[in-house]
C-alpha cells in the first residue's frame, strides 16, 4: 500500500479489490497486514512449501502473508531475544480465528522438534484449537464458527528457539448462549456434536436429535453448511486425546454436557402451595436423567430448582419459587455448569501442554471476539465491543507512536498527536458505565430501569452516549466501529458473578469426582472468592483486559487487520462500502490519513531527482549534491521549500500531497 505514490481511500480500495480478485488476500499497509477473508479454502497459500518459502525470507521480498508476520516475530526473538505479540483484529466473521491458527501452524513449524514418541508439545498446542472451539464457538448470524470468548495464546521458546510450552488465557465466555439462542443461530458446537455421536454413546446419555432439546430447538438452525457433526465429534475426541484429556475425563465431560441438555428440558407448573412450583410430570424423566448424569440426588436437584435457600435466616430455611423463578434457577444452573466446564477444559489443556521451565521468550497471538452489532444487543456484546475498543485504543496509540518516533528520528518538527480515549473513558472511568453498573448490581433497590435513568442523567452530555427512542431501557454507544444500542434489561443480573448456594451445595455433594471438582465446596474456595461478596463480571473483565494490555506493552507487536469482504459470507463479493467502513473504523485509513496530512510520500533525494529532474535539466548537468539539486528544482518551479517540501533532512525528502 505504501508503494502507491498517492495514498487516498479510493486508491487503497482499488488496490485491495484488484488483489482480492486474484486471490491475493494479504496486503501490507506499512507494517500492518491487511487480510481479506477469502471465504473459500486456499490450501496452496498455507502448505509446507509455502512455509519453507517464507522461512527467513526478507520481509517484503515475497508476497504479503501471515507467515511473513510470524517470521518477523520469530527472527526478532532470535536476534534480540524479545518477546512479541501478534494482534489479530477485525469484526465478527472477518477471519481472526483462522488467521490465528495459520500463525500458530507456522510458529509450530519454525519451533517444532523432531518427531518423538507420543505427541509433541506443538502438536498439543495445535490440537487445543479444535477442542476449545468445540466448547467455545457457535454459529451466529455473522459467522458459522464464531468465537464466543477471547483468547491470548502464548507460545514459549527455549534458548535454542524451540517451543518449550504454551499457555492459553481465555476471556469472558458468553454464558447466556447455553440457555438462549436467537433465530438462525446455534448453541455451542459441542451439544450438536454429542447429539451426532455414535449410537451407543447417545444411548448411554439418552440423547437423540437436537430437535428434542429445549436449549437447542429455540432456533430452527441445526446443521452447518459443509460440516458433518458426527465427523466433528470423532475429531474432537481425537483432539482431546492429544491435548491430554484422559478417557475418563472425556467421559465425565460428555456426561456433564448431556446433563445440561436434559436439565434444559425440565419444565415447571404451579405447585400445590401458593407461589410454589413443581416439576411437570412429563418432564420428570429429564430430572431423573440429569441427576443420574451429574451423580447427584434427584430429590435434592428438584429442591435446588424449585426452592431458594434464604441466606439471612438460620441454616436450612427455604422459600418456594414461582414457576418463572424456577425456570431462571434451572437456566442459572445450566450456565454455571457449562462455564465451569469450559474453564476446566482450558485449565486442563494448560496443565497438559505446560512449560518445561526453559522459556526464554514468547510469541503471543491475540484473538478476541470480534465487534458485534445484532438486532438485540446485551451485556455480552457490551463486553465484547468494549474489548475491541480497548484493542483499538492500543492500535491507535501504537501506530501513531510508531509514525511519530520515525519523525523524531529524522529530526522533523512534529506536534505530538495523542490518542483519543473517550469511549473507553466513558466505559471504564471510575465514574463510568461499569462503575455505575456495579453500583446498581450490588444494590437491593436498583433495577434495570433505575440503572438506565442514572445513565441518561449522568452521560447526557457525552458525545459517545445517547438515549435511543426505542426500545425502552436501552442506551446507545458510539463505538469506533459504529453505533450499537444495548438493551439493559439483563445487565444487572448478567454482571453478577456467583453460583446460587443451593446449586453449589448440590453439586459439591455429587458422587462424581469430576463434578465436585467443578464445584469445590465453599470452604475450599474461600481463598479465591468470598461467596457473600458481590463480584462483578464487568470489573473483572476490565482488570483482565488491563493486564492483557500491560503484557502487550511489554512485548513488541505486529498487527493483522482482518476484513470481512461481504455479509453474505461468499467468496468473490467485494462490498466497497463495508470494506471502507472497516478500514476506516479499524484505524487503517487513519494511519494512512495521518501520513497524508503530514508526509505521505517519502523519497530519497536521488529518487526525487530521477523523477523531477526533467523539469530542470541544467541542474542535473551541474555539479551539485543531491540535496542542493532538489532545492534548486523546487526554486525553479516557484515552490517554496516549506510549501511543498516540508522538510529535507538527512537523505530523505518528505513532501505533502500536492
Ligand atoms: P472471526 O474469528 O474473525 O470471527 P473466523 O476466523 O472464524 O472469523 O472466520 C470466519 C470464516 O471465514 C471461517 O469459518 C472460514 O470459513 C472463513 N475464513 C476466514 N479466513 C479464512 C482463510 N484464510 N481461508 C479460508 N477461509 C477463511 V468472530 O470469532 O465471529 O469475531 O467472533
Ligand atoms: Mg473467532
Amino acid at each position: 500500500m505504501i508503494k502507491l505514490l498517492y495514498l487516498h481511500e479510493p486508491g487503497v480500495l482499488q488496490n485491495l479489490a484488484t488483489r482480492y480478485k486474484h486471490n491475493e488476500i494479504y496486503t501490507y499497509a506499512g507494517n500492518i497486514l491487511i487480510a481479506i477473508n477469502p471465504f473459500k479454502r486456499l490450501p496452496h497459500l498455507y502448505n509446507t512449501t509455502m512455509m519453507e518459502h517464507y522461512k527467513e525470507a526478507t520481509f517484503g521480498e515475497l508476497s504479503p502473508h501471515v507467515f511473513a508476520v510470524a517470521d518477523v516475530a520469530y527472527r526478532e526473538m532470535i536476534n534480540k531475544g524479545t518477546s512479541s505479540s501478534i494482534l489479530v483484529s477485525g469484526e465478527s466473521g472477518s477471519g481472526k480465528t483462522e488467521t490465528t491458527k495459520m500463525l500458530m501452524n507456522y510458529l509450530a513449524y519454525l519451533g517444532g522438534r523432531p518427531k518423538v514418541e507420543g505427541w509433541t508439545v506443538e502438536q498439543k498446542i495445535l490440537e487445543s484449537n479444535p477442542v476449545v472451539e468445540a466448547f467455545g464457538n457457535a454459529k451466529t448470524v455473522n459467522n458459522n464458527n464464531s468465537s464466543r470468548f477471547g483468547k491470548f495464546v502464548e507460545i514459549h521458546f527455549d534458548q535454542n528457539w524451540r517451543i518449550s510450552g504454551a499457555t492459553i488465557q481465555t476471556y469472558l465466555l458468553e454464558r447466556s448462549r447455553v440457555c438462549h439462542i436467537s433465530k438462525a443461530e446455534r448453541n455451542y458446537h459441542i451439544f450438536y456434536l454429542l447429539c451426532a455421536a455414535p449410537q451407543e454413546v447417545k444411548k448411554k446419555y439418552e440423547l437423540g436429535s437436537p430437535k428434542l432439546f429445549h436449549y437447542l430447538n429455540q432456533s430452527d438452525c441445526y446443521e452447518l453448511d459443509g460440516v458433518n457433526d458426527a465427523d466433528e465429534y470423532l475429531a474432537t475426541r481425537k483432539a482431546m486425546d492429544i491435548v491430554g484429556i484422559s478417557e475418563d475425563e472425556q467421559e465425565a465431560i460428555f456426561r456433564v454436557v448431556a446433563a445440561i441438555l436434559h436439565l434444559g428440558n425440565i419444565e415447571f407448573e404451579k405447585g400445590k402451595e401458593e407461589d410454589s412450583s413443581a416439576i411437570k410430570t412429563k418432564t420428570r424423566c429429564h430430572l431423573d436423567m440429569t441427576a443420574k448424569l451429574l451423580e447427584c440426588d434427584a430429590k435434592r436437584l428438584e429442591d435446588a430448582l424449585i426452592k431458594n435457600v434464604l441466606k439471612a435466616c438460620k441454616e436450612g430455611t427455604t422459600r418456594n419459587l414461582k414457576t418463572n423463578a424456577a425456570l431462571n434457577s434451572r437456566d442459572a444452573l445450566a450456565k454455571s455448569i457449562y462455564f465451569r466446564l469450559f474453564n476446566w477444559i482450558v485449565d486442563k489443556i494448560n496443565k497438559s501442554i505446560g512449560q518445561d521451565g526453559n522459556s526464554k521468550s514468547m510469541i503471543g497471538v491475540l484473538d478476541l471476539t470480534g465487534f458485534e452489532s445484532f438486532d438485540h444487543n446485551s451485556f455480552e456484546q457490551f463486553c465484547f465491543n468494549y474489548s475491541n475498543e480497548k484493542l483499538q485504543g492500543h492500535f491507535n496509540q501504537h501506530v501513531l507512536k510508531m509514525n511519530q518516533e520515525e519523525y523524531t528520528k529524522e529530526g522533523i518538527e512534529w506536534s505530538y498527536v495523542g490518542d483519543k480515549q473517550d469511549v473507553l473513558n466513558l466505559i471504564e472511568h471510575k465514574h463510568g458505565i461499569i462503575a455505575l453498573l456495579n453500583e446498581c448490581s450490588s444494590s437491593l433497590t436498583d433495577t434495570h430501569e433505575t440503572f438506565c435513568q442514572k445513565l441518561y442523567v449522568k452521560f447526557k452530555n457525552n458525545n459517545f452516549f445517547s438515549k435511543p427512542i426505542n426500545p425502552q431501557n436501552s442506551f446507545t454507544l458510539r463505538h469506533f466501529a459504529g453505533k450499537v444500542t444495548y438493551e439493559a434489561n439483563l445487565f444487572l443480573e448478567k454482571n453478577k458473578d456467583y453460583v446460587v448456594d443451593n446449586h453449589q451445595n448440590l453439586l459439591a455433594a455429587s458422587s462424581c469426582r469430576f463434578v465436585v471438582g467443578l464445584f469445590p465446596s465453599p470452604a475450599q474456595e474461600q481463598n479465591t472468592l468470598n461467596a457473600s461478596k458481590f463480584s462483578s463480571i464487568g470489573s473483572s473483565f476490565m482488570e483482565d483486559l488491563n493486564k492483557l494490555i500491560e503484557k502487550l506493552n511489554s512485548t513488541t507487536h505486529q498487527y493483522i487487520r482482518c476484513v470481512k469482504p461481504n455479509n453474505c459470507l461468499k467468496p468473490t463479493t467485494f462490498e466497497n462500502c463495508s470494506i471502507i467502513r472497516q478500514l476506516r473504523s479499524g484505524g487503517v485509513l487513519k494511519a494512512i490519513e495521518i501520513s497524508c496530512a503530514e508526509y505521505p510520500t517519502k523519497l530519497m533525494f536521488y529518487e526525487f531527482l530521477d523523477r523531477f529532474g526533467v523539469l530542470a535539466p541544467e541542474v542535473l548537468e551541474g555539479n551539485h549534491d543531491d540535496k542542493a539539486a532538489c532545492q534548486m528544482i523546487l526554486k525553479k518551479m516557484g515552490l517554496k521549500t516549506n510549501q511543498l517540501c516540508r522538510c529535507m533532512q538527512s537523505c530523505r525528502m518528505y513532501y505533502a500531497q500536492v
